[in-house]
């Protein structure tokens, strides 16, 4: 079965959001690979329409009108040498997929970031070959004039009338299947290894599997690795448990939970896990944040600050499902374009610029990547908490972490599972090097005991081997 762990035996996900190839390939080369990350999900490498009035919003990609890959993100030659780039560090690729639907029906321009010919208001795509007998319709398909999706309950609506105008691909019709197969494949071509399913709810499960199973499942060793977008709230067929017969499923609940639980008190977390409802742990894309989400404020943000940082601390550590770092960029708006040349093509992305949010980055969160390879396998056990917000834990005698999301440090003996031994922090510092640690240092007792001071809104983790490291 299709599985995410990679050649370098990681298994976390960088979502660098609406990065351009250039910059995905050399984060890869330079953090995502050295750090240990599994995989980088990627924009939507297709070709999209671009809005005649000049405001290029990101969400411009999530209207395709080809299956070139020649978007606002680059050329289909950069695609294609970002994808060995991360290869060659390690790193697999997952792309984004939007093959739900086409473009707004509502839209009127006819340009696009890559050339493809089209016309989103005749249903007419030429690159593809989409016609509107491509597409949805009322009567015939869904049931309400206008294509809108007026009961979210019911099935034939959400999957066969039009997501806000959006039109909506006649999945049932192996020409429209082999058509999203083909791009599929093509991506698959170049290398990509997996596919975050753009609005996954959306298309029934059996055309989800008839589309999966004309995609090469051979070319990797196994199929790619299927991650699919169902926005919990439906029941039945619509439930996420519905679409785990086709791959993984995104976790919604997941980030919602956690950011109840760091705006309330983190010493809950204890029990986090399935029976808060959460899907099974290996069916589980699990995530602090997403491009929807951190504009809807439903779950923690870069806005957040410390919190934002311990809740993507948490998740490396928790080991529940395979989990993702978010890395997007400011916004102001909920329309905002990425930072972008005159014509929406999106620039390299610069961390210190301050109109990105380089997540991945941040020290305590890329050293916890590390950490949670390290732990790979290991059960949460040396639980801790005062009640109040702060808590400890260890991965079996591998691992062990501290998060304190009180508002004043704690200063406490520890049981840490671990072997006595002079550990790195790699909160504040690298991992030992030479047997020393560029940050603090932590002594642990022949007891596996260790008395550690943990800042507000701070974190100390501990991993591998003692290794006689000093500070
Ligand atoms: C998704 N998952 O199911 C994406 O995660 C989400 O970001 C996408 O919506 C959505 N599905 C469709 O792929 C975004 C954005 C929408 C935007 C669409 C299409 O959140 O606001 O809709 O992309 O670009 C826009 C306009 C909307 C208009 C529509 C069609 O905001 O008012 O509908 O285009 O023209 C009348
Ligand atoms: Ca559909």
């Amino acid at each position: 079965t299709a599985h995410a762990a990679t050649a370098n035996g990681g298994d976390v996900i960088a979502n660098l959001f609406e990065w351009n190839w250039k910059s995905v390939g050399q984060e890869c080369t330079t953090v995502l690979g050295p750090k240990g990350y599994g995989a980088v999900q990627v924009a939507p490498p297709g070709d999209s329409i671009r809005l005649s009035n000049g405001t290029h919003p990101w969400w411009d990609v999530y209207q395709p009108v080809g299956y070139d890959l020649n978007s606002r993100m680059g050329t289909e030659a950069q695609f294609a040498a970002m994808v060995t780039a991360c290869h060659n560090a390690g790193v697999k690729v997952y792309a984004d997929a939007v093959i739900n639907h086409t473009a707004g029906a509502n839209q009127t321009s006819t340009d696009s970031y890559g050339g493809a010919s089209f016309n989103p208001s005749t249903y007419t795509y030429a690159g593809i070959g989409y016609d509107r007998s491509s597409f949805h319709d009322y009567p015939a398909t869904c049931p309400n004039a206008g294509n809108t999706i007026n009961d979210w309950n019911s099935a034939q609506q959400v999957q066969e009338c039009q997501l806000v105008s959006l039109s909506d691909l006649y999945t049932e019709k192996d020409d429209v299947r082999s058509k999203i197969a083909g791009y599929l494949n093509k991506l698959e071509g170049y290398g990509v290894d997996g596919f975050r399913v753009d609005a996954a709810k959306h298309i029934a499960q059996a055309d989800m599997a008839a589309i999966l199973a004309k995609v090469d499942d051979t070319r990797w060793g196994g199929r790619p690795y299927v991650y699919q977008e169902v926005i919990p709230g439906g029941s039945g067929q619509l439930a996420p448990s519905a679409f785990e017969g086709n791959g993984s499923v995104l976790e919604f609940t997941y980030a919602h939970k956690l950011k109840d639980q760091f705006t309330g008190n983190i010493a809950n977390l204890r029990t986090f896990g399935q029976s808060w409802g959460l899907e099974p742990s290996d069916k589980s894309a699990v995530m602090v944040t997403n491009h929807d989400l951190e504009r809807d404020n439903s779950t923690l943000t870069y806005k957040d600050g410390s919190r934002y940082v311990l809740a993507h601390i948490f998740e490396l550590a928790w080991g529940y499902g395979t989990p993702q770092v978010y890395s997007g960029f400011r916004f102001t708006t909920n329309d905002d374009s990425p930072p972008a040349d005159a014509h929406g093509y999106v620039t390299d992305t610069d961390c210190s610029s301050g109109a990105w949010n380089c997540t991945d980055r941040d020290q305590g969160i890329a050293n916890m990547v590390g950490w949670h390879n390290a732990a790979k396998g290991q059960s949460v056990a040396n639980w801790w908490d005062n009640g109040n917000n702060a808590i400890a834990f260890s991965r079996g005698s591998a691992a062990w972490v501290a998060i304190n999301n009180s508002g004043s440090a704690v200063t406490q003996t520890f049981s840490t599972g671990l072997a006595a031994g002079t550990y790195c922090d790699v909160i504040h510092g690298a991992p030992a090097s030479g047997g020393t640690c560029s940050g603090p240092a932590v002594t642990v007792g022949s007891s596996g005991q260790a008395t550690v001071t943990v800042g507000a809104g701070d974190s100390v983790a501990l991993y591998g081997k003692g290794t006689s490291c000093t500070s």
